[in-house]
């Protein structure tokens, strides 16, 4: 039954990792993945996370099958990230949420409900988008265009293009949109341009799905909730998904959540009940650990002003490589400028750099990233940094 079996393509970025891993020069870098690494080169275990687990293993809880949708504790603690604890929305019973396996998991229960929901919509992502999010879509049954996004000339955002795509979808149109710090360009909307952006999916019945995988990588909490406190305030009905696996260090943990806004609380029930029938034909419930952990440090005002504070420190830490690349690169004798990589949001950066200048670092010099050019700089630490600048230069 296997004779036939082609060779799958590699996923273009966790491929890199095991390329990573089997190159034996002590002074690679990675720069490929979105993970966010300490000033040591290690994934942080968070306090707030550590304190929490603690509490836990010591409380020894029973291991129950979970509600299909997730504990309410979770939940609600979910919610009042994303939509800010005074929400209208939430005190109305409007908001369905429901535990997923991290950022992907929520992605894809929410493709497998739109598809059951609206099977003839098609799906705009940005262009470029993370990667997955064509591939998710897509084996949702799916067909996925772009909708402009990125300008290389002004490394920033083709707002006008990107109006003339919204415009230009069919109404009940799905449009995938990067909630902040954008992957993998690192350029964000402005404030205002959020708001254009809700009064056109308003004037063109789309149906908006914000993706929120870095809350508190650019600004803080709220400030980077800002898309979905617009959409909130609109009177749409949309999607979103949340992952807690950069916010909370707890990647392979596999802590997300999606969450539906709809009109009013008996389409709550009614909706919830149908995204329950995806979840548990899917993998039933979610597991315990993970979303144990958030919900605890969420609910101890203790833990999440410690996590807080945790979450600030990996924000100014990136900040803090973000210009000492820049003076770097153009200590190390570069004369182009760089000064974009500080302007740019969240864990990346497009560089600019060419598809054969990022074989070359990785050739000459053990320094992996994204043959598109993008670069994560939460990968980059004091030690690093200047022999990453060094051969920046060099390819340049
Ligand atoms: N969405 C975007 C834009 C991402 O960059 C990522 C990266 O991890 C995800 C979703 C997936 O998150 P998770 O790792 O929690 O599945
Ligand atoms: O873009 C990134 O690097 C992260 C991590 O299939 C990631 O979002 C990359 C690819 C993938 C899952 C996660």
């Amino acid at each position: 039954i296997f004779a036939a079996v082609e060779m799958a393509p590699r996923d273009p970025i966790l491929g890199l990792n095991e390329a990573f891993n089997a190159d034996t020069r002590a002074t690679k870098v990675n720069l490929g993945v979105g993970v966010y690494f300490d000033d040591n080169g290690k994934i942080p275990l968070l306090a707030a996370v550590k304190a929490a687990e603690e509490a836990r293993l010591k409380a020894a809880p029973p291991r129950g099958y979970q509600p299909i949708e997730g504990p309410a504790a979770y939940n609600n603690a979910v919610q009042n990230l994303l939509f800010g604890k005074d929400s209208a929305l939430l005190a109305n019973g409007q908001v369905v949420t429901v535990e997923a396996l991290g950022g992907t998991g929520a992605l894809k229960i929410g493709a497998d409900y739109l598809k059951r929901l609206n099977p003839a919509a098609k799906v705009y992502i940005s262009d470029p988008s993370w990667e997955n999010h064509r591939a998710l879509f897509e084996s949702a049954g799916f067909v996925v265009d772009n909708y402009a996004y990125y300008d290389g000339a002004t490394r920033g955002v083709n707002f006008d293009g990107m109006k003339a795509s919204l415009k230009a979808m069919a109404p009940g149109s799905i449009v995938v949109l990067h909630a902040c710090c954008h992957n993998p360009t690192g350029a964000d909307l402005s404030d205002a341009q959020w708001a254009e952006v809700v009064e056109l999916c308003q004037a063109g019945g789309l149906v908006p799905f914000l993706d929120m995988a870095y809350q508190g990588f650019a600004e803080g909490i709220d400030a980077d909730a800002v898309a979905v406190r617009a959409f909130s305030a609109s009177g749409l009905q949309f999607f979103a998904s949340s992952s807690f696996s950069k916010n909370f260090s707890l990647y392979g943990e596999r802590v997300g959540a999606l969450s539906i806004v709809t009109a009013n609380k008996d389409e709550a029930a009614r909706v919830l009940s149908q995204v329950k029938r995806v979840i548990r034909t899917n993998y039933s419930n979610p597991p315990i650990h993970g979303g144990a952990l958030v919900a605890a440090v969420l609910s101890s005002p203790e833990l999440r002003a410690m996590w807080e504070e945790e979450l600030a420190g990996m924000r100014d830490r990136i900040r803090a490589m973000r210009t000492g690349l820049v003076d770097a690169i153009k200590a190390a004798g570069v004369t182009q400028d760089f000064s974009f990589v500080v302007k740019q949001r969240g864990m990346f950066s497009y560089t600019g750099l060419s598809a054969a200048q990022v074989e070359q670092l990785k050739s000459d010099f053990g320094i992996y990233a994204v043959s598109t050019g993008r670069i994560c700089l939460a990968a980059l630490n004091t030690k690093n940094i200047g022999y990453v600048a060094d051969a920046i230069a060099k390819v340049l």
